[in-house]
């Protein structure tokens, strides 16, 4: 089909138009969708998926099947058409014709785990290139250790106008030219439409140059010209740097009357455009209904993929490092490093250190690093100040990617972003560090990471006003309440290096849930001098300090705040109040808690909070008459002995908070 035919003369047409039908038909049953971008890249998608892509629908987990990220995420209808049209058994038709609908796996934007073939969940436009850096890196770092046998695929991306104009496309295009990762092919639907028009609205980018500067091989065709089409992919997989291929398009392509406008970007054509669609594809077959013959077409990608799996596990069983290969692939296993990070601790409550629970970060990732053999550290320029790299740890480079430890740069959005490849690829378990208050800089990947279930650590140090001296734009004082809000995100803060231990064990041996760890700059005396096997810190929360007789008052408090509420139980004791201190280190661990111990834990007597932060999300500790110590706006430029001070955030304070509670009551 070329641009000014739109009527199918070869098979690999009417394989294009069946994605352009179940589209549009869809969306319009639907009510709401976007038809225009699977119209406009059918094309492009079907010559890739027939000419290209190795993957086998009846082993969507193959290790080393080809990706593909459709990182234009509202472009869902071509993700679940193509995954209908391959034969995958969770996509029949009767979930096409439910688009959209509750219950039903065709949600309005593709969401990993709702569905086999989805690799990741995309919408917010962007996050699917970045993603797919960290997958493309994984591939290689995969192939690294276990050769070409076992780890030789592409990674794919479909990305819109708008996942180009977001600033995330900047860091991870940067990054993989960087990186040199020629196994990604970006292709790029050209269609010079978004929702508010016409793209030089908005923009006068030269985007091919942008993709050249930073190291990437470019080429520009006609997205509807199928030779044209797999001739630059082919030239895309022989090019050792990665690929961007500018394919010009029409969104809403073989809508007479609506194509290339934005008429077609997020709504359904209606029933006479799509009428008028039919006339002009030459598609007669009514809605939801595909010929055999169109269906056999594609059923030949899904035998190919399959038999490329089925030789794949031949060369797997044949190889010596098989079951290094699975456990690489597999969940970390706990019990060697529950044991490492137990004997460790023994030794710490027996030492008693004062460190900065960063510093206790990097000695619990000694251990980490050692016991499990796949994970990989980095950070966003902050190596020396988030204690990220242990010893012996190699940096990836372009020219070796055998190493594990990772420069993501100054590119905080990318690093989460890539770190969500990373998991998603498999093979490694992924950490990267940066400063707390620059989580918002990674917030829109953290929250990806949540949503997905992907076990990625954030190392987020220099945790409060502690920090001192940089002042207030990096003294985060709202980012620990704002990553708390967070569902199924574990956010720790430890007060020492034991609970710092504790909070590394959960982290790297997480499955499902990422996890933010909040760590201090300055440094914090050990408090749990008295060593359990027991984790307590996947309790969420714990007695630290049992009240010497009947409990009148209960101090709680996180992170370096423990040192506080401390002394101010010593102060309280001295004038004969029974304070208990409750460590907290993680909120949404002792929400898991069941009630009996939760109640255990808070107690019946009048609670004081301290952190150094806002007090929103303290609500789930301290009642209304409770009270609280800690910030009630941004911070300052001083030593941080002067900023606890001068914010009121001292053991005086919290001790005479106390007090005043016991008067009330
Ligand atoms: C981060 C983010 N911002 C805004 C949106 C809302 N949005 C969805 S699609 C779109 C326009 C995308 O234009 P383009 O990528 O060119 O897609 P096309 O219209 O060509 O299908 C916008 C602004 C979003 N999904 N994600
Ligand atoms: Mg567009």
């Amino acid at each position: 089909m070329n641009q000014h035919s739109t009527v199918a003369t070869s098979s690999e047409d009417l394989m294009a138009n069946a994605i352009r039908a179940l589209a549009m038909d869809a969306v319009q049953a639907a009510n709401s969708g976007h038809p225009g971008a699977p119209m406009g890249m059918a094309d492009v998608a079907t010559v890739l998926f027939n000419r290209f892509i190795r993957i086998d629908p009846a082993d969507h987990k193959w290790p080393d099947r080809d990706r593909f990220v459709m990182s234009a995420g509202h472009g869902s209808m071509l993700v679940y058409a193509i995954n209908h049209l391959l034969g995958y058994d969770d996509m029949d038709m009767d979930q096409i014709r439910n688009f959209r609908q509750m219950g039903y796996r065709t949600a309005g934007h593709p969401e990993y785990g709702h569905a086999k073939g989805i690799e990741m969940t995309t919408g917010p436009l962007g996050q699917g290139i970045a993603t797919a850096v960290g997958m493309a890196l994984a591939e290689r770092m995969h192939n690294a250790r276990f050769g070409d046998d076992l780890v030789d695929h592409f990674t794919y991306v479909i990305a819109g106008d708008g996942c180009l104009m977001e600033g995330i496309s900047h860091e991870a295009i940067d990054l993989a030219g960087h990186m040199g990762l020629g196994r990604m092919v970006l292709l790029w639907d050209d269609n010079q439409i978004t929702i508010d028009g016409s793209t030089d609205v908005s923009t006068s980018m030269d985007q091919k140059a942008r993709f050249a500067a930073a190291g990437w091989h470019v080429q520009a065709i006609d997205g509807h010209d199928k030779p044209a089409i797999a001739a630059a992919i082919t030239a895309a997989q022989g090019d050792p740097r990665p690929s961007m291929i500018a394919c010009r398009t029409i969104i809403g392509f073989g809508a007479p009357n609506k194509q290339g406008t934005s008429a077609t970007h997020g709504a359904p054509l209606g029933e006479a455009e799509i009428a008028a669609t039919r006339a002009a594809l030459g598609w007669t077959n009514p809605p939801f209904d595909i010929p055999a013959e169109v269906y056999a077409a594609w059923k030949t990608i899904a035998t190919r993929g399959h038999q490329a799996r089925s030789e794949w596990a031949t060369r797997l069983n044949a190889d010596l490092r098989a079951q290094d290969f699975m456990a690489s692939v597999a969940a970390p296993e706990t019990s060697p490093l529950k044991a490492d990070i137990t004997a460790y601790k023994a030794r710490l409550s027996a030492e008693s250190p004062k460190v900065a629970t960063r510093k206790a970060s990097e000695m619990a990732l000694e251990i980490v690093n050692a016991t499990l053999p796949n994970t990989v550290g980095g950070s966003a320029d902050l190596t020396g100040s988030n204690n990220t790299r242990t010893k012996g740890m190699q940096t990836v480079t372009r020219d070796d990617y055998s190493g594990d430890y990772i420069n993501y740069g100054v590119r905080e959005h990318g690093m989460a972003a890539a770190m969500n490849g990373i998991t998603l690829h498999g093979g490694f378990v992924p950490y990267g560090g940066t400063f707390l208050v620059f989580a918002d800089y990674c917030r829109p990947a953290i929250r990806l990471s949540a949503l997905m279930g992907q076990p990625v650590t954030y190392v987020l140090t220099h945790d409060s006003i502690g920090l001192g001296e940089d002042g207030p734009t990096h003294q985060p004082v709202e980012t620990i309440a704002s990553l708390r809000a967070m569902p199924n995100l574990n956010v720790f803060r430890p007060a020492d290096a034991v609970e710092t231990a504790e909070a590394w064990e959960l982290a790297a041996t997480a499955t499902t849930t990422p996890s933010a760890l909040c760590l201090s700059r300055q440094g914090l005396p050990t408090v749990r001098s008295e060593h359990t096997d027991e984790n307590l810190t996947a309790r969420g929360a714990y007695v630290l300090r049992k009240a010497d007789g009947r409990r009148d008052v209960t101090l709680i408090a996180t992170g370096s705040e423990i040192e506080l509420a401390m002394q101010a139980a010593d102060a309280l004791q001295a004038d004969g109040i029974n304070a208990a201190v409750v460590s907290a280190p993680c909120f949404e661990l002792f929400a898991q808690q069941d009630a009996d111990y939760r109640r255990a834990v808070l107690g019946t007597a009048p609670r004081v909070g301290v952190e150094a932060a806002i007090r929103q999300g303290w609500g789930a500790l301290l009642g209304p008459d409770d009270a609280f110590v800690g910030m009630t706006g941004f911070g300052a430029s001083a030593p941080a002995p002067e900023l606890y001070d001068h914010f009121g955030i001292t053991a005086e304070a919290v001790a005479a908070a106390a007090r005043k509670l016991r008067h009330q009551t």
